[in-house]
């Protein structure tokens, strides 16, 4: 048993710390795995995404399922407000491929991928305390002529 309970403290010693440096004000810290994908034919694979109000932390990751470069059929994830949609994608055509299609400090984007093309995949990892209960959130990919195909609800429970 010595070795397992040697085990289980170097577990402790190495993801506490990890956890807690995320979001130090919580007693508790919770983070919600979520995944989406993007395919050639300009579509997500998930119209919507749910996490619960007890997660802390969101950790999304986007997978490009194609095959075309990033240059022609680039996929982002970008979560805003509802209402911030369309301003939002509008600003990242703009701020270009450069900028993963985002505008610079942003302050409606409250998380977003970079533009991945076929066979990639990328995460982001965000803290949920940006997120208001009531507020209607959606997220979608701000390549150039996707947003209107590729977009979803993101719901807190
Ligand atoms: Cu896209």
């Amino acid at each position: 048993m010595r070795l397992n309970r040697n085990a289980f403290a170097a577990l402790l010693v190495i993801g506490v710390p990890a956890l807690l440096l995320g979001a130090p004000a919580q007693a508790a810290s919770k983070v919600c795995k979520l995944a989406i994908s993007g395919n050639d034919a300009i579509q997500y694979d998930k119209k919507q995404l749910t996490i619960t109000a007890d997660c802390t932390q969101v950790e999304l990751t986007l997978t490009h399922t194609g095959k075309l470069p990033a240059q022609s059929m680039g996929h982002d994830w970008v979560l805003v407000k509802a209402e911030d949609l369309s301003a939002v994608a509008s600003d990242g055509l703009t701020a270009g491929i450069a900028n993963n299609y985002v505008k610079p400090n942003d302050a409606r984007v409250i998380a977003h991928t970079k533009v991945v093309g076929g066979g990639e995949s990328t995460s982001v990892t965000f803290a949920t305390s940006a997120l208001q209960k009531g507020q209607a959130y959606k997220y979608l990919c701000t390549f150039p002529g996707h947003n209107a195909i590729m977009n979803g609800d993101f719901i807190i429970q």
